[in-house]
């Protein structure tokens, strides 16, 4: 299957009542985890590649990788998506560079500015056939026991997305739940706002995303720090969450962190069990492996292996 919109796999996703992980890369080693546990799984994947990436690495650079990985592996559907567009001059630089999907990350402004540039955004990318993903609400953690009001100033609000989804067009929405981005989510129990997302799927129908949604495995925070590393108090999504997540609506899932963490973990092994190696693919290589299965072991959890 050639490259395809990240429409064409969430919509599936959403008539099946699964989830799509969104994995973001920054260069080849990571590119090619995600690819080999897809196909591994036969799994559909949505590369994401935010605009640090294509300033870290070039967009033309991860947009040929991802192709010529595409060729490589024809059974996989696969989606190139602008991570957190924060402009429209961000949404045609990715556009140019051949991505097939954008998000336009408008949730910080009040929500008539949020709309007017979701709208231009829309109007650019759906005649050639680009999918568009919008965000309602901030993505941060919030406590049990905050107030009502503040509850309702920093989470999505169900009737404001129903009208937002249905003014703007947009393909797929990030509604803010109570996850927040890195490997930092929760202090006390990680509780997302299931009510809320429940509602936002009555009301719009279309597929729903879960940005912050890393799980910050034990196994490879334990080997970070086993090898020097220190990420106390880190804790992300858990399994048993994430599927409720996805029982109740949310179809793309995004993953950075944990990739961040496992792959470094392993580098951080290789680096400490031998500190004479000079070779970096006999330190990359075995870290590559390792997110592979981390990857692979999600793809489950998420319900998208064996959909292709
Ligand atoms: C994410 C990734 N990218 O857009 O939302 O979140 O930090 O939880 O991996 P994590
Ligand atoms: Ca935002
Ligand atoms: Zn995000």
């Amino acid at each position: 299957m050639p490259v395809v919109s990240a429409k064409e796999i969430l919509d599936d996703a959403n008539k099946n009542i699964y989830a799509v992980g969104a994995f973001n890369i920054n260069n080849m080693e990571f590119l090619q985890a995600i690819f080999r546990a897809a196909d591994a799984e036969k799994s559909p994947i949505i590369i994401a590649i935010s605009e640090g990436a294509m300033k870290y690495a070039g967009a033309d650079m991860l947009v040929s990788m991802t192709r010529t990985m595409s060729n490589n592996f024809p059974r996989i559907p696969v989606a190139i998506h602008l991570d957190h567009g924060s402009s429209l001059n961000a949404v045609m630089a990715a556009i140019k560079a051949g991505f097939t999907s954008v998000m336009i990350d408008a949730s910080h402004f009040q929500y008539e500015e949020n709309l007017k540039m979701t709208k231009q955004v829309v109007s650019l990318c759906h005649p050639i056939g680009i999918s568009v993903e919008a965000e309602l609400g901030r993505l941060q953690g919030v406590e049990d026991n905050i107030s009502v009001a503040e509850r309702d100033a920093v989470l999505v609000n169900p009737e404001e997305a129903r009208d937002f989804v249905a003014s703007s067009g947009i393909d797929f929405l990030a509604p803010a739940i109570g996850t927040s981005h890195g490997a930092f989510k929760f202090k006390g129990e990680p509780k997302l706002d299931f009510d809320r997302l429940k509602k936002v799927k009555k009301y719009t129908g279309i597929p729903l995303v879960l940005h912050g949604a890393s799980s910050v495995p034990e196994a490879s925070s334990k080997k970070f720090e086993e090898f020097g590393g220190n990420l106390k108090g880190a804790k992300g999504v858990p399994f048993d969450v994430l599927k409720d997540a996805v029982k109740f609506g949310i179809n793309k899932v995004n993953t950075d962190t944990d990739l961040r963490i496992s792959f470094l973990a392993r580098v951080r092994e290789s680096i400490y069990t031998d500190a004479s190696q000079i070779d970096p693919r006999k330190i990359f290589g075995p870290a590559r492996d390792y997110v592979v299965d981390v990857i692979r072991e999600r793809m489950k959890v998420l319900g998208s292996s064996g959909r292709c």
